[in-house]
């Protein structure tokens, strides 16, 4: 069955729109017989797991059922950062979500930002950057603004980010499942960049402590808002880890 071909047809574009304007990720939803196909992974030795049952995210998948999702392990007593990302080109507005759980907080903070995967270095060429600190909030960071919500252990959340490399804004939002939801807009990129080509999720670990192991589920990458966002929570919450890289694949023009 070609889907591209069908959905080629002028007849049948509206049906399929929600589709072409899916997924630019394999299996970010970790559902296939192999959880981490399509994914990279840098393990260290703490390593990744593929988890059932409690550990899937509750929120609905774009994709089907969801049946498994990853855990990315910490390791206590030393540097370890797990991470998996993958590479894709893509242009236009983007529109990044996952879902994500943590199972502890820390002296340490995780941190989700655009990078390259290559180095794992923070800083620059981000349009922006997630972290959870010891305080237990989740921080969504740019350029002369930041949103921080504290976060509940063990919950799921679902964090939805657009990007526009045209304006280099983005705006976002950070929904506790069967809680609430809580929203950022119109902030501007840490750094400019022509476009999105990585998304990564590190465990990552600044220091020799636990940091406390992260769950991740229904990642998803787009060039329209083909992701649902959670409307008709409530209030405050929020919190965890990731890294969301987005790498520069043309050199790292700093501005
Ligand atoms: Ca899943």
């Amino acid at each position: 069955m070609n889907i591209a071909k069908i959905a080629s047809s002028v007849v049948v574009a509206a049906a399929f729109q929600a589709a072409l304007s899916a997924e630019i990720l394999v299996n970010g939803g970790f559902e296939s017989p192999n959880p981490l196909a399509g994914w990279s992974t840098m393990t260290f030795d703490a390593g990744i797991n593929a988890v059932s049952g409690g550990d899937v995210s509750p929120f609905g998948s774009s994709n089907g059922a969801s049946t498994k999702a990853v855990q990315l392990l910490d390791r206590a007593g030393s540097y370890a950062s797990p991470a998996l990302y993958q590479h894709f080109s893509i242009e236009g507005p983007v529109r990044f979500s996952f879902d994500f759980r943590l199972s502890e907080f820390s002296s340490d903070y995780w941190f989700v930002s655009t990078t390259y995967h290559s180095t794992q270095s923070q800083g620059n060429s981000f349009p922006f950057n997630v972290r959870i600190g010891s305080d237990g909030a989740f921080k969504f960071l740019a350029s002369g603004s930041s949103f921080v919500q504290p976060i509940d252990l063990g919950d799921w959340y679902r964090v939805v980010i657009d990007l526009d490399f045209v304006t280099q804004r983005l705006s976002g939002s950070l929904t506790e499942f069967g809680g609430a939801r809580a929203t950022w807009t119109d902030f501007r990129f840490l750094q400019k960049m022509p476009t999105v080509t990585d998304v990564l999720f590190e465990d990552y670990v600044s220091t020799t402590a636990k940091n406390g192991d992260l769950f991740l589920d229904n990642v998803s990458v787009t060039n329209s808002p083909a992701v649902p966002e959670p409307s008709t929570y409530g209030v405050v919450a929020i919190g965890a880890l990731v890294v969301l890289v987005v790498r520069r694949r043309f050199g790292r023009k700093r501005g």
